[in-house]
């Protein structure tokens, strides 16, 4: 067990061009979900990612978020994060069998093509991404509500960030709004993950999703 007098720290993105608040970062909502649903007591720390502070690639020399000082240990990378506080927080349970965390975790990858690319529909990025979506819809509707069935699990709480900034980005900069209209399941899941107090507290607004994700536009 972790050491309750030491406050976990969490180092998470600074939105763009405001250093003193939450960024667009999916693995650091992450992380932070995880911490609101296991009741752990911390403190954020905001990352300017596109003026790196120098005491922060001393922490992190690979210079991403998301990052946690637990009992004087900085440990990165989001994936390696929630399998640590899993192990020093385990109540509530939030972890899942490998294969199911695993479930879509080519969604956001396909979106983000999807969304740079200038050609979609003639490079393959829009079938490739509208392909993810469905099998992710399928899976839902089959096997729902959540990843892996009736509860929320650390795969859930994995994708639905992820979802969060693509489905913003997509609709302000492609005017592409179709998870309505043609992934009813999964439209539902990201709903009810979106509603959860976990999340709402941990969300970007959109406004600063929009901003962090010019630069992926313009490029
Ligand atoms: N696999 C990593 C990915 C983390 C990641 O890519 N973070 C981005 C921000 S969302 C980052 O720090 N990028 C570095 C940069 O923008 O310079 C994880 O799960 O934590």
């Amino acid at each position: 067990m972790a050491s309750r007098c030491q406050r976990l720290k969490v180092y998470v993105k600074a939105a763009t061009g405001n250093p003193c608040k939450l960024g667009d970062c999916p693995f650091s909502q992450r992380v932070l979900i995880t911490c609101e649903l296991k009741n752990i007591a911390y403190d954020v720390k905001f990352v300017d990612l596109d003026r790196k502070p120098e005491w922060f690639l001393r922490i992190n020399p690979e210079g991403r978020v998301p990052v946690i000082k637990i009992n004087g240990d900085y440990i990165p990378d989001s994936d390696i994060i929630v399998d640590v506080l899993e192990k020093s927080y385990p109540y509530p349970p939030l972890s899942t069998c490998r294969n199911i965390t695993c479930r879509g975790q080519n969604i956001f990858p396909a979106g983000m093509a999807f969304f740079k690319s200038k050609n979609p529909r003639c490079d393959g990025t829009e079938s490739q991404f509208v392909c993810e979506l469905d099998h992710m819809n399928h899976h839902l509707c089959n096997e729902g509500p959540y990843i892996a069935g009736q509860y929320v699990t650390s795969a859930d709480i994995a994708l639905a960030p992820q979802l969060y900034v693509l489905q913003t980005a997509l609709a302000y900069y492609k005017n592409w709004t179709n998870f309505e209209q043609f992934y009813p399941a999964l439209n539902l899941f990201m709903k009810n993950m979106y509603a959860l107090p976990a999340f709402m507290q941990t969300a970007p607004a959109p406004e600063v999703v929009i901003q962090g994700w010019a630069k992926h536009w313009s490029c």
